[in-house]
């Protein structure tokens, strides 16, 4: 970008940023933040009362939070909770707005998008789930076709999702690679890293580590018990561990002894952070090819594409997971997710979008 600019970001309003609630949004609002403040933009963040990011100014904004669309079906109505977060957000954003170059919404809710034609500032959205909703789709739908270039997404498989897939900007993820250490010689496990819910199908891990008898370590928040309680029903004698929910430090540093880490996504991942962060420990990724996994794992190099719901195909690529090289996958981590390299690809969207307005 040739020159600084004022930028004012808008954080998902379904929790307060740094305690997780705020899911894989929340890890890229603090990472481009910090990166765009490192090259001398001025930014300033408006998040949820509670948010705290890592040398970022945060405006926090009190009031009940939006809930999360994943609970939702496809025809749910947009709610709105009395003295809603979200609706407080962007009361602020309107009183400020003249003071930025740009507003950028990290919100997966219809409020932001309906606003974008109000505000004299103009507003970029990124979008970080698949489609969700019908009422969420059509507002987004009606947002690209008002402003091309104001969309900007994780993956192209996310962008696909939608109808107006042609017109989204494909940004891609980063991690702070600083935080991961490479591991060069691995134990014997493999691991599994997400949040323990239907949608990530587990199950699907276990049963593979069932008939290979290889030892499965499992990391990530328990999010529906009954779930997991059914997984280790099913499979009383499976070789699997359950690790607890850990934060960056010390996931790191048991996941890079992992031989590889598994990734079963049963619906579309709009990207798939657990991805990149294996590769930055060097650890190749068995992925089913749905989703951001498959853009992120180059198939026989830093791992493997399984079938969709292959379990005899993930059995496979574990029995053949030792013949990767695990540099490979620390150097794809430094060359395509760093956060300079994240940076660079927010840059030339803003750059797009404010040459244009
Ligand atoms: N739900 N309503 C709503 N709004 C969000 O911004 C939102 C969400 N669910 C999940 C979510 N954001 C983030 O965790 C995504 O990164 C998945």
């Amino acid at each position: 970008m040739n020159q600084a600019r004022k930028l004012l970001l808008m954080s998902t309003p379904v929790g307060a940023l740094g305690t997780g609630q705020g899911g894989g949004v929340e890890l890229t609002v603090q990472n481009i933040a910090q990166e765009l403040q490192q090259r001398g933009h001025q930014l300033e963040v408006v998040a949820p009362l509670g948010s705290c990011l890592k040398d970022v100014r945060v405006k926090e904004i009190a009031g009940n939070f939006q809930v999360a669309v994943q609970t939702q079906s496809k025809d749910v109505p947009i709610t709105i909770p009395r003295n809603s977060t979200l609706g407080n957000m962007w009361q602020y954003a309107r009183q400020v707005q003249t003071q930025y170059d740009l507003l950028v919404n990290f919100a997966f809710d219809w409020l932001p998008f309906y606003l974008t034609p109000f505000f004299a500032t103009p507003i970029a959205h990124f979008i970080s789930m698949g489609s969700m909703t019908h009422a969420l789709d059509e507002i987004m739908e009606w947002t690209a076709k008002l402003h091309p270039d104001r969309i900007g997404v994780y993956t192209k498989s996310q962008a696909e999702t939608f109808a107006f897939a042609e017109s989204c900007e494909i940004l891609s993820s980063a991690i702070d690679l600083s935080l991961y250490n490479f591991c060069a010689t691995p134990g014997k496990s493999i691991a599994w890293l997400g949040r323990i819910a239907p949608e990530k199908a587990l199950e699907d891990a276990v049963a593979a580590a069932n008939i290979t008898k290889v030892p499965l370590k499992i990391y990530g928040k328990i999010q529906d018990r009954e779930y997991w309680q059914q997984i280790q029903q099913d499979f009383p004698t499976a070789p699997i561990e359950y690790m607890g929910f850990l934060n960056t430090e010390s996931l790191q540093q048991e996941l890079g002894q992992a031989r590889a880490l598994l990734m079963t996504p049963r619906w579309i991942e709009a990207f798939g952070n657990v991805a990149i962060e294996a590769l930055a420990c060097g650890v190749p990724v068995i992925a089913y090819r749905r989703g951001g996994p498959s853009e992120i794992v180059r198939d026989g190099i830093t791992g493997f594409l399984v079938e969709p719901d292959s379990i005899p195909g993930l059995v496979t690529a574990i029995e053949s997971i030792d013949s990767l090289s695990r540099i490979a996958c620390r150097q794809q981590a430094e060359t395509e997710y760093s956060l300079p390299a994240l940076g660079d690809r927010f840059e030339v969207w803003f750059d797009k979008i404010l040459t244009a307005h």
